[in-house]
């Protein structure tokens, strides 16, 4: 998977400590991105070592990487709620948990698989810790809705802009089949309004911004990791 920077020590180290957590019977939410795969592969092998757990995985990738891992795995709506979940994010608050996701452009499944799960665990580098939110929010959206999109994003005092595929002319189009238009916000005052004020844009299928999601968040560093809750 892409990594989005950060060591990739500190990745694995948040990693494989959220995968540490994971215990027999539980259905556990397969995060996308390069941090998020650390744990995959983490519970990969404790699988190989007899760990009995379901995965649902976010994105195409993660379920190809759980796949390759031997994770067994059913949809969202083959199970019964999740007991945890497990996934990057590309800026966070610790203090609130509050998140900013959707670089990997999975953030709509990430947030149906969060939201379904007891607990959401992040795991990330010390680059993705900020003191406020102000990195670009990913908004999916239906094709269709672009332009209307883009409209209430700047009525809302954000600069969009859609986001174009690495060396090709043509946009990303997410596992949905949609498009993302990244909304550049500065910083975000107050999450929990911006995330409803653009939940309510019609065409938007669902943003980067999950506000009171985290249950605990995981710093990988180079000699180890916090945990905070
Ligand atoms: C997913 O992957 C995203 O929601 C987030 O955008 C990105 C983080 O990637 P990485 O762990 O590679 O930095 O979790």
């Amino acid at each position: 998977m892409k990594s989005t920077g950060g060591s990739s020590d500190a990745k694995r180290r948040a990693g494989e400590a959220a995968a540490e957590g994971v215990t027999d019977g539980m259905v556990v939410g397969l995060g996308t991105g390069s941090t998020a795969a650390h744990a995959i592969r983490a519970l990969g092998a404790a699988v190989d070592d007899g760990l009995d757990i379901v995965g649902v995985p976010t994105s195409f990738a993660s379920r190809e990487l759980a796949i390759e891992q031997g994770i067994p795995l059913a949809d969202l709506d083959e199970v019964d709620g999740l007991d945890i979940a497990i996934d990057g994010a590309d800026q966070i608050v610790l203090e609130s948990g509050n998140c900013i996701k959707g670089g990997g452009a999975a953030h709509a499944r990430e947030k149906l698989v969060a939201a379904a799960a007891e607990e959401f665990h992040v795991v990330v580098d010390p680059t993705k810790v900020a003191e406020q939110l102000d990195h670009t929010v990913a908004v999916e959206v239906l094709p269709a809705a672009r332009t209307g999109v883009e409209a209430a994003v700047e009525k809302l005092g954000g600069e969009p802009s859609l986001r174009r595929a690495a060396n090709k002319d043509g946009p990303v189009v997410t596992d949905n089949g949609n498009l993302v238009v990244d909304a550049d916000f500065g910083g975000v005052d107050d999450p929990a309004e911006l995330a409803a004020s653009l939940s309510a844009v019609p065409g938007v299928v669902e943003h980067g911004l999950f506000v009171s999601y985290a249950s605990a968040v995981y710093v990988g560093s180079e000699d180890g990791v916090s945990e905070t809750t």
